[in-house]
């Protein structure tokens, strides 16, 4: 078996896997029973010409290459053109997009650095996965370093329609830097259709029936591989006597009866302002649920060098002020706000004791907290879980209720339905969901890609 070799901007910590969620859960195993490395970012900044080597960690199987960025580099390439650029435009906001020649550079730099460092570690016979929006053309760049290797690519965001994409700088540079893949995978069919029809659309090449797209004289496999969680032990971390006694507390310090809860980096894609007042709406439309629902919304802090983070943090702040000064009184506060991450364990707790988990992303890749919601539930009295069209999720869990986030009145009907829907139907509709989140679990999502790219015949002139 081919040892795999994980390329992703950064690295996770595999000792930590249970506690970090994401990435870690998803391809901890794969690389323990294969044997391989991971290679990415440290987390570091440096000053711009220090020459820092790569740092090198060994467990067992597994060895760890992580290196730091520059400062200039973490400007240009992290917050520049990964975070004010791509990743705006890939979520269809190019409002919030700021265009700078730099960014580009310093995008393209960091892609020949990451590659020179990381050649030096491969073996030839190595299955080489890169992951994510930061580093599409590290493909190119290993290929001009003779890289002749299997090199898989996941797309873990959403992959925009032609026409936001064409607002891009470089779009075209960027779409067919992903040729030099030999398998390109989307989190759904949406995003898969996006990458079709910007390459068949536009004339730069041409679809065939076995999901190969051919451009000029390379060739890629491209489908769709929702990513997932690991089921069990998600339900496992919900159901200690810890989250026991954790949820007990949560239903005693409280005079209501149901909880909604949200989950979410503090992200502009994570519909957050609108979700708030669509529980205000609810509050508004329907009285009785006042002293009765609470929500809470676990909203951790990230990216806040970038400017759009720091405004929709005052947002929040704002709109939870009003709503609390509104409609909170000395025994009830309706809308509790927690701009801080939280021990994964207690968020399994506090998923598993909120009677609706409310995702209402305006777009997203694809969501795990709606997933791990589905997973923490108890099968006899399960809870609601309220969902975005526009999360890359909702293409599966289709017995959620599915809301148009924009629509305040619409998420707010539905959060009354959740509230007040008899146990048969919750019960219904939590089979059906959690047999696509088992469906679509972790191991499934690594499994078949890497199935894919091990048996994938190579790329090169068709
Ligand atoms: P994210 O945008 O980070 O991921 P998501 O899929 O929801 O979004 O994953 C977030 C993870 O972080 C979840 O496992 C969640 O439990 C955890 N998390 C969130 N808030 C937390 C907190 N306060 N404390 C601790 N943990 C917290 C990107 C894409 C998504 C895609 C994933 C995976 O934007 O669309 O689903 O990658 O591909």
């Amino acid at each position: 078996m081919s040892r795999l070799v994980v390329v992703s901007n950064r690295v996770a910590d595999l000792t930590k896997a249970s506690q970090s969620g994401g990435l870690a859960v998803a391809l901890g195993d794969a690389l323990r029973q294969r044997g391989g490395l991971w290679f990415g970012w440290d987390g570091n900044v440096v000053e711009r010409g220090k020459r820092v080597p790569p740092t090198i960690q060994v467990d067992g199987q597994v060895k760890t290459v992580t290196l730091p960025l520059t400062d200039r580099d973490y400007e240009e390439y992290y917050l520049g053109f990964s975070n004010r650029v791509l990743w705006p435009v890939f979520h269809y906001r190019l409002d919030l997009a700021k265009f700078e020649t730099a960014f580009l550079e310093g995008y393209q730099r960091v892609n020949f650095k990451f590659a020179d460092a990381l050649v030096p570690f491969l073996e030839p016979d190595d299955l080489i996965w890169v992951h994510d929006y930061h580093l599409i053309p590290l493909g190119i760049e290993l290929r001009q370093r003779n890289i002749k290797n299997r090199i898989g690519f996941f797309l873990h965001i959403p992959f925009p329609p032609p026409d936001i994409l064409a607002a891009a700088p470089e779009n075209e540079w960027l779409v067919k830097a992903l040729f030099a893949y030999d398998v390109v995978g989307f989190q759904t069919e949406t995003d898969l259709a996006n990458f079709e029809r910007y390459i068949v659309e536009q004339g730069h090449g041409d679809a065939f029936i076995d999901h190969r797209l051919v451009c000029g004289s390379r060739s890629v496999v491209a489908d769709y591989f929702p990513i997932g969680i690991d089921v069990d032990s998600f339900f496992e971390m919900a159901h200690t006597p810890e989250a026991d006694s954790q949820i007990d507390l949560l239903e005693r310090r409280t005079i209501a009866r149901a909880h909604i809860i949200g989950v979410d980096r503090l992200d502009y894609s994570k519909g957050l302002p609108d979700r708030f007042r669509a529980f205000e709406r609810l509050l508004e439309r329907h009285p009785e649920n006042q002293k009765a629902v609470t929500f809470m919304q676990i909203a951790p802090p990230t990216r806040e060098d970038v400017e759009a983070y720091v405004d929709i943090k005052h947002e929040l702040e704002a709109l939870t002020g009003s709503i609390n000064g509104q409609f909170g009184d000395f025994d009830w506060t309706p809308l509790r706000y927690i701009h801080r991450s939280v021990d994964r364990n207690t968020l399994a707790a506090l998923l598993r004791g909120s009677q609706v988990g409310l995702v209402t992303p305006l777009r997203d890749g694809m969501n795990l907290v709606a997933k791990e919601y589905v997973a923490a539930q108890d099968m006899e009295d399960p809870g609601v879980l309220v969902l975005s069209k526009f999360a890359g999720a909702a293409e599966d869990l289709k017995a959620a209720l599915i809301v148009n986030p924009y629509d305040i009145d619409e998420v707010a009907d539905a959060l009354q339905t959740a509230i007040t829907m008899p146990i048969e139907e919750r019960r219904q509709r939590q089979n059906a969901l959690l047999e696509r989140v088992r469906r679509h679990d972790a191991q499934n999502w690594r499994e078949s890609f890497i199935e894919v790219l091990e048996n994938v015949s190579l790329g090169a002139a068709v």
